[in-house]
C-alpha cells in the first residue's frame, strides 16, 4: 500500500509561498510546512490536495507542475508536492496555528519542517525557471 502524504506550494501572483505552521503533533508544532496531508487509500494524489487545501485552508486550488518527486517522510511515508495556485477564497488556518505569505527574500524566514526545507529549495529554483 501506498503511504503517500501531499503538499501545496501555493504560490500568488507576486510570486510569493503559503507556508502553514503545523498545530500538531507535539513534535512537529510550531514547524511550518507546506499544506496538505494523507491520500485517502483509493485516492488519487491531486485530488487528495485539493481536498486538503479545502480542508487545511478553506481555499480552492487548481494545481500546476509537480515539484520533484518521492521526498522522504518519517514511518515509510514519502511526500509528493505540486506548485499551485488559489482559484477561490482566502486562506484561513482551519488546522494550523498560522499562515504566511514568503516574498522570495523571506522563504527561509520560518523554521521549516526538516523534511520540507529541502523542498522549498527545489519551489525555488522550479520559480527561477531552473
Ligand atoms: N508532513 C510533512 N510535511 C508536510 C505535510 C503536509 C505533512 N508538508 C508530515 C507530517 C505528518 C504526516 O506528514 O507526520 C502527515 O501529515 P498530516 O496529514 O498530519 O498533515
Ligand atoms: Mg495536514
Amino acid at each position: 500500500m501506498d503511504k503517500v502524504v501531499v503538499g501545496a506550494a501555493i504560490v500568488d501572483g507576486g510570486g510569493r509561498l503559503l507556508a502553514a505552521q503545523r498545530a500538531d503533533p507535539p513534535e512537529l508544532a510550531g514547524g511550518w510546512e507546506f499544506p496538505g496531508g494523507k491520500v485517502d487509500p483509493g485516492e488519487d494524489d491531486r485530488t487528495a490536495l485539493i481536498r486538503e487545501c479545502q480542508e487545511e485552508l478553506g481555499v480552492m486550488v487548481e494545481a500546476g507542475e509537480q515539484v520533484g518527486g518521492d521526498w522522504p517522510l518519517a514511518d515509510g511515508y514519502v511526500l509528493r508536492v505540486w506548485l499551485a495556485e488559489i482559484v477561490e477564497g482566502e486562506p484561513e488556518a482551519k488546522e494550523h496555528l498560522d499562515l504566511r505569505w514568503l516574498a522570495r527574500h523571506e522563504l527561509y524566514d520560518v523554521p521549516w519542517l526538516p523534511a520540507d526545507l529541502p523542498i522549498v529549495r527545489a519551489v525555488q529554483g522550479q520559480l527561477d525557471g531552473g
